[in-house]
């Protein structure tokens, strides 16, 4: 007997299993468990003091917010990166977007595996950020220890391997073949504090670049940070300080290299983070393009003026006032994605035959239905990694970078070489998130009756 199985589920059980697995490994974690939920609980209670109630906490809690996070790992292998595609696809994830880390003189690119659709994300978002190395941009004596390193290890078990080939060649699980990959995928993830390189070797790939030797020391692809999502990230940066809690640049970890005798040494390393996101709205490829401008902007009048810290942030403040901040300038400026609906009043006058464009026409201009109040709209939420902050993350987190670093940064980005070792496209995702405006506007269309919006 063979049954389908539902993505969505096994995707939040997992998620949830990582969370606890990590937890029990970063303490941290969950103290900052602790204060995200705290923070969120204040947002909520201060927003329904208002007049208007901005957030309804059923939209927040115990849905999305509560279960929802994102996670990072690193690969060294395009076998790895073939072998987590098919891993994650188990779970509905699929690859969207192509980051390129040269550009912050990192030797690794990325792609951020997510559900695709609107309803799989509504069900669970559960994320993950991998980033894989490029050998092509390591210099030759550490891409030859990289290599016998990487070869030396298997970051899957057998068992997670036979369940792969058993999606492949029946296409279904079983409950408790489900169960089993949820214990077997968690392997991957794990942290092991026994190194597979010596300290000397561990040496030489940090002196290239500090995130190589994270990438290729362990035995598994530790997960390096797992980051809930709030409502409110200044709230809880607030409470974080009131409480004294640490802000702690990074997690320093006990680690065992192995020397000549087959003895291990005791050594440390330090790679993983602490880390809460608070998301936007999704942007269409010219509101990027603004938001980048400005960005850039104020960057480089930062550098030259040497401004930093709460001034860096007035400045911030000061030139974003030329992006739009109302939903309906974004949406008349084509500046972000939205989703559309049928209003209650809209229901009723199409239950009621009336004739929307007043003109006997089947089909009525979009802004004519939102300004009768027949339909209206919610941005949708930025689902994706900013490749900025993804490189400032990089930055903050590991040590300064190798003289190598300006050659990584004049290197060209690497798409083509990323889908082969991947085994298949990887979506755009400006075109998802068009797409899932557009199916909400054929929805409206079906059930307004009309031709055409
Ligand atoms: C991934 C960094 C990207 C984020 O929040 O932008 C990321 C990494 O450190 O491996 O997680
Ligand atoms: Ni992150």
């Amino acid at each position: 007997m063979t049954e389908h199985w539902d993505q969505n589920a096994l995707r939040a059980r997992f998620c949830h299993a990582l969370s606890e697995m990590y937890k029990s490994e970063v303490p941290l974690y969950g103290d900052l468990m602790d204060v995200v939920w705290e923070a969120d609980a204040k947002a909520i209670q201060f927003s329904q003091s208002l007049e208007g109630n901005i957030i309804d906490p059923d939209d927040i809690l115990p849905s999305r917010h509560r279960v929802e996070r994102h996670g990072a790992i690193r690969l060294g292998t395009p076998q790895e990166l073939s072998t987590i595609r098919r891993m994650f696809a188990v779970m509905g994830m699929y690859p969207v977007g192509y980051y390129d880390l040269s550009l912050a003189g990192f030797p690794m690119h990325a792609t951020a595996f997510r559900p695709k659709t609107h309803d799989a994300l509504a069900e669970h978002p559960f994320r993950v950020f991998t980033t894989v190395l490029r050998m092509d941009l390591l210099t030759e004596r550490t891409r030859e220890l990289a290599q016998q390193a990487l070869k030396r290890r298997n970051i899957f078990t057998p068992r997670l391997l036979s369940l792969l080939d058993l999606v492949d060649t029946k296409g279904s699980l079983s409950s408790s073949e489900c169960s089993e990959f949820i214990t077997n995928g968690l392997e991957t993830f794990r942290w092991h504090s026994k190194a597979t390189v010596s300290l000397d070797e561990y040496q030489i790939l940090k002196a290239e670049h500090p995130l190589i030797a994270d990438v290729v020391s362990f035995p598994s692809s530790h997960i390096n940070h797992l980051t809930p999502r709030t409502i409110d990230i200044d709230l809880v940066q607030k409470l974080m300080v009131d409480r004294g809690m640490p802000a702690k640049e990074r997690i320093e970890e006990t680690v065992y290299f192995h020397d000549t005798s087959a003895e291990y040494v005791k050594g440390s390393h330090t790679a993983r983070f602490g880390e809460v996101e608070q998301r936007g709205y999704a942007l269409t490829r010219e509101g990027r393009q603004l938001y980048d401008q400005i960005l850039d902007r104020v960057n480089a009048e930062a550098a030259k003026n040497k401004i930093k810290g709460n001034d860096y942030e007035k400045l911030l403040e000061d030139r974003f006032k030329e992006f739009p901040d109302t939903l309906q300038a974004l949406r008349e400026h084509n500046l972000a994605y939205f989703c559309y609906r049928v209003t209650r009043k809209g229901e009723k006058l199409s239950e009621d035959g009336v004739d929307f464009s007043k003109s006997g026409s089947s089909s009525v201009p979009l802004p004519e239905l939102l300004d009768q109040g027949i339909l209206n709209y919610e941005p949708l939420t930025y689902e994706d990694f900013l490749p900025l902050s993804a490189g400032g993350i990089f930055n903050s987190n590991l040590g300064s970078p190798s003289q190598s670093k300006q050659l990584i940064m004049s290197a060209e980005p690497d798409l083509d070489g990323f889908q082969r070792s991947l085994g298949c496209l990887i979506a755009d995702e400006f075109h998802l998130y068009a797409e899932t405006e557009a199916s909400s506007l054929e929805a409206c269309r079906g059930q307004l009756g009309l031709e055409r919006i």
